[in-house]
């Protein structure tokens, strides 16, 4: 057993956590996740991340990204409503208006991601942060700590969230893991092959999931799929856990469906919608 006291994560959870769904049920019942990012250059993230969101079964999901890349997210995803943002000023209410933010996949560090983060930490609202939402923690944002929030470094950027090296965090990955959320609280997922998600009751370990998951845009999805969870009302740490659990799995029947090597962050949501809907 290489993480002792870890809770594994198997395919017969996720039917508990899910919230069931009503016949009566209507959009609103399932929530409006907000994806803030997607920087000049780094469209593709933040609309991975959304799409995945809406594959998860939040009732509605909003993008608000760089203007240039508004036309081809609405062409590729017509059910998301796609804000184009010059600033954090263009965003006037919306962050307020959702239930759930995920902000960070293709955010840049630059003024125009760190007006976007600003914006989401002071909506009071419970957050998924990745990527570069992580990276801002680490440097300009240092000192934020919060029990609403989900955070979801690769090796890369825990190092800096801890002020180490990737080594050391991969040395020890359950004390890296304890450790940021200790440091910044909330639910703290430690991705690579044996994510680790750190919370309230402890650590838990997913075992799921394939080196074909190694390419760009991967991690994305995964905030997009967490943010869902949260929009559909699961509690922040049980998210995080069939949030991880779901992501690999759905990789898993991707590689199988295709094979490992050339699996893409996009083919994943279809899967990952086939493992939430466990009757299908
Ligand atoms: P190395 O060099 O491999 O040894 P960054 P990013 C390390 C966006 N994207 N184990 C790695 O180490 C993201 O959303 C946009 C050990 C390197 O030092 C972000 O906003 C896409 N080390 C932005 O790009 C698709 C590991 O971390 C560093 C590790 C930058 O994100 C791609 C690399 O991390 C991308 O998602 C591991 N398992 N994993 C799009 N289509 O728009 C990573 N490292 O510098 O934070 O860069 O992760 O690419
Ligand atoms: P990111 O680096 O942010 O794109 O995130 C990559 C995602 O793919 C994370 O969820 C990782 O846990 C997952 N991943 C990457 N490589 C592997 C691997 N070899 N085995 C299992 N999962 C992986
Ligand atoms: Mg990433």
């Amino acid at each position: 057993d290489l993480v002792p006291a870890a809770r594994r994560l198997e395919a017969g959870l996720i039917a508990a956590w899910l919230p069931p769904r009503p016949r009566d049920a209507h959009k609103g019942d399932y929530g409006h996740a907000l994806v803030l990012g997607g920087a000049p250059g780094f469209g593709g993230a933040a609309l991975l991340a959304a799409e995945a969101c809406a594959r998860l079964g939040a009732g509605k999901v909003s993008l608000a990204t760089a203007p240039e890349h508004v036309t081809a997210s609405l062409v590729r995803r017509p059910e998301v409503m796609v804000h184009g943002v010059r600033g954090a000023g263009d965003l006037e209410a919306l962050p307020e208006r959702a239930d759930v933010l995920v902000v960070g996949p293709g955010l840049g560090q630059g003024s125009w991601g760190q007006g976007m983060l600003q914006a989401a930490l002071a909506a009071s609202r419970p957050l998924v942060v990745d990527a570069d939402g992580l990276n801002l923690l680490a440097s300009r944002f240092a000192g934020h700590q919060r029990d609403d929030w989900i955070l979801t470094p690769h090796p890369g950027e825990a190092a800096r969230l801890l002020g180490c090296s990737a080594g050391e965090v991969e040395a020890d990955r359950p004390a890296a893991a304890r450790a940021l959320q200790r440091r910044y609280g909330g639910v703290v997922v430690l991705k690579g092959a044996g994510t680790l998600i750190a919370g309230p009751e402890g650590l838990a370990v997913c075992s799921h999931g394939n080196p074909g998951m190694a390419s760009g845009g991967m991690g994305d999805a995964l905030s997009g799929i967490l943010g869902a969870l949260l929009a559909q009302g699961v509690e922040l740490e049980t998210a995080a856990r069939l949030g991880v659990l779901v992501h690999a799995l759905a990789a898993d029947r991707a590689a199988r469906e295709g094979g490992e090597r050339g699996l893409l962050a996009g083919d994943l949501a279809s899967c990952a919608r086939i493992l939430v809907n466990p009757t299908v």
